[in-house]
């Protein structure tokens, strides 16, 4: 099949999954086409059947918003009609599906058929895409893709709840290319970050309010009053200064140490002891799943879909949304002893498994070939 993909090419959780979802293709022999305004993060354009082709807005002085939807749909029309594209899969709703259905309807013009397959992955629905100013449009898009799919059971259940949907939503999980996930690296060098009885508690993000970072500095102060520990804090936002200066006033600066946004989160969940996730609101919490699989166990929130990923006293611990104590309390039952931490590890990794490349990617692929075969 031959399959283009529009995302976001940042290091945001749908960019990260449709590249993943791209990626995992290509192996299977499909030609796959992103298409979307920066090479994305995690492309590695060395396989030959992946291909990228950039969207370029020109600027001019009359516009004061750059029309991207405009020259996406302009560009996704040539490139379909160019590689006689079979499927368009469209990540996160804004703008892609509403330039996606323009592309369509310019095709259809041509005698052109493309089946476009839409994505929800959940800020596009419950955060940004809910705005009263986008959520017609939003609507509309959703509405009129051939196939809708949602990365969680409660991502669909919030979409239903917040949008007049006609369409049919196929939840189709988030995953995780196991086999493919180094968990064995000889070269881990916990010792750069750690002394031996350190533990090491990661977070890795956007930094935007609804992760709660000062959550995670509040839980790392309780647990390092406990234990030997260190924090590593990955990730590039608006709430990074804020929680820098949080960790001088507890005077815990020199355990906390902030990376900015990285390439090598395998190499740093390697050395992790657990992993924290105390978001307002997370539609799958993508995150916690790449520490799962990196035996790194979870301390989270309840919200949203992040149940259907971390499993309650398996892979780690849940709690309401903002209890911090109770997140502490969990987080300290986990690190206490070896003994305990390794089972929990091995639990982590396990629970993982459930959300294999080989398991989910199928799922698309039966939707695609769903989608040709709707005229
Ligand atoms: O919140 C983020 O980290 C970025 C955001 C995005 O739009 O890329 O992530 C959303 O999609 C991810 C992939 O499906 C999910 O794992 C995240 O839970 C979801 N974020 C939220 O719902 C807040």
């Amino acid at each position: 099949m031959k399959i283009a993909i529009v995302c976001y090419p940042t290091f945001g959780g749908s960019g990260v999954v449709a590249t993943e979802l791209g990626i995992a293709l290509a192996k299977l022999d499909h030609e796959v086409h992103f298409i979307t305004y920066k090479q994305p993060v995690r492309l590695d354009l060395l396989n030959p059947n992946i291909h990228f082709h950039e969207v370029n807005v020109p600027t001019y002085p009359l516009f004061l918003y750059q029309p991207y939807e405009l020259a996406l749909s302009s560009k996704l029309v040539g490139m379909i009609k160019k590689y006689k594209i079979d499927v368009l899969h469209v990540h996160y709703a804004i703008p892609h599906a509403y330039a996606g259905y323009m592309a369509k309807k310019m095709l259809e013009e041509e005698g052109i058929h493309i089946p476009m397959v839409t994505t929800l992955h959940g800020t596009d629905i419950t955060l940004v895409g809910n705005h009263p100013y986008y959520k017609p449009a939003v609507t509309f898009s959703i509405n009129n893709s051939d196939i809708v799919t949602s990365v969680s059971q409660n991502l669909k259940e919030d979409t239903l709840r917040l949008f007049r949907i006609r369409k049919e939503i196929q939840v189709v999980p988030n995953f995780i290319d196991v086999s493919h996930q180094k968990t064995d690296f000889t070269d881990c060098q916990r010792e750069l970050m750690a002394t031996p009885e350190e533990r090491i508690v990661t977070h890795i993000s956007n930094f935007r309010a609804v992760k709660r970072i000062q959550d995670i500095i509040a839980i790392f102060d309780t647990i390092q009053k406990r234990m030997p520990a260190k924090l590593l804090m990955i990730g590039e936002g608006p709430e990074r200064k804020p929680a820098e200066e949080k960790c001088k006033e507890l005077g815990i600066k020199d355990k906390v140490i902030f990376f900015g946004n990285s390439n090598e989160v395998d190499k740093i969940l390697c050395f992790s002891d657990l992993f924290l996730l105390p978001s307002e609101r997370e539609s799958f919490g993508l995150a916690a799943l790449e520490a799962m699989v990196n035996k790194v166990p979870v301390i989270s929130s309840n919200a949203g879909g992040i149940p259907e990923v971390n499993n309650h006293g398996i892979s780690g611990f849940l709690s309401e949304v903002g209890d911090i104590d109770d997140m502490s309390k969990n987080a300290i039952e986990i690190l206490k002893d070896d003994y305990t931490l390794e089972k929990f590890k091995q639990n982590a990794y396990h629970e993982a498994q459930k959300f294999d490349v080989n398991v989910i990617v199928p799922k698309y692929i039966a939707l695609y070939e769903s989608a040709l075969a709707i005229t």
